[in-house]
């Protein structure tokens, strides 16, 4: 399953960086956002993650992030997630970069997560950019606001929105020098996260793309391992000797 090159490059002292969409959450049951999936058919991310939407319908949006919240606090990690959080530590330079904003990696123990689209579960205001706690939206009932009067808003990357700055250059920095690059669930076409497997490739790393469908990156890739990171991950690990 595993090339002779894959397993040699999984020894501690590889550098190693990662990155990580929604398809590592699939197995924990959080939908994927280009996939087939039950209540939020009809949107797609491009039209509710962003600014306009936002102000042109806040109880829309925010009732689609308190579904996701809800969503998130009923379910655990899956054995991707805790792979990679063995993975952390026993490579000497490990980098998890996330696309993901569900807080799962580090609930499987991830010491370390670079959230490139920020995480639900902080808010901020919209006005002042106040950093804010969790706030539960209750369809009907009165939009959440800050003090100051300003709208809260999940405090995630929106469409059109810049990325963390010092996240993203550390990202970009890590895959420039990494000999070993996984890109775990992800379709790979949301820029400019997109971007840091083909950075990496560039710079001499090693390329390993898993995820059951073909997307941008797998002919590019240098490995493509078809299937779940669920699965694929503890056999990874299994097959390198670090037990789960
Ligand atoms: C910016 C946070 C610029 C909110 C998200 C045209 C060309 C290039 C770029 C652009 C363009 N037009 C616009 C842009 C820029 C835009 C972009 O890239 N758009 C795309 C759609 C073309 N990017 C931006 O706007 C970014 N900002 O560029 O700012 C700028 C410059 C100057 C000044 C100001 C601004 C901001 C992007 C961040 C958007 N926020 N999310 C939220 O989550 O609600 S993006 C959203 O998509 C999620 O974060 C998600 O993580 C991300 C990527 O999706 P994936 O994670 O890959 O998920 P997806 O469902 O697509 O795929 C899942 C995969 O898993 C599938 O392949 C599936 O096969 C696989 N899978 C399924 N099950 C499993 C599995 N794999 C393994 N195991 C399984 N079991
Ligand atoms: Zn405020």
């Amino acid at each position: 399953m595993f090339s002779k090159k894959l397993i040699q490059l999984m020894q501690p002292e590889t550098r190693v960086c990662v990155l990580t969409g929604a398809g590592v959450s699939a197995e924990s049951g959080v939908p994927t956002f280009r996939g087939a999936h039950g209540l939020w058919q009809k949107f797609r991310p491009e039209e509710l993650a962003n600014v306009d939407a936002f102000l042109n319908n806040p109880e829309l949006v925010l009732a689609w992030y308190q579904y996701r919240r809800e969503l998130i606090d009923n379910i655990e990690p899956n054995p991707g997630h805790y792979s990679l959080a063995k993975m952390e530590q026993y490579f000497a330079d490990f980098t998890l970069v996330t696309q993901n904003v569900d807080g799962l990696h580090r609930r499987a123990g991830s010491q370390k997560v670079y959230e490139l689209h920020g995480n639900i579960l902080h808010n901020k205001c919209f006005q002042c950019g106040k950093a804010i706690q969790r706030v539960d939206f209750v369809e009907g009932e009165e939009l959440p606001r800050c003090e100051c009067g300003g709208l809260i808003r999940p405090d995630v990357v929106w469409f059109g929105e810049m990325l963390p700055e010092k996240t993203l250059t550390t990202a970009a920095s890590k895959a420039v020098e990494a000999d070993l690059f996984l890109s775990i669930g992800t379709s790979a076409i949301v820029y400019p996260a997109a971007g840091l497997p083909l950075t990496a490739q560039r710079n001499g790393a090693y390329l390993v793309e898993i995820n059951p469908e073909q997307t941008d990156l797998s002919r590019t890739a240098n490995e493509v391992l078809s299937g779940q990171s669920g699965e694929i991950l503890p056999k990874l690990l299994e097959a390198t000797g670090i037990a789960l």
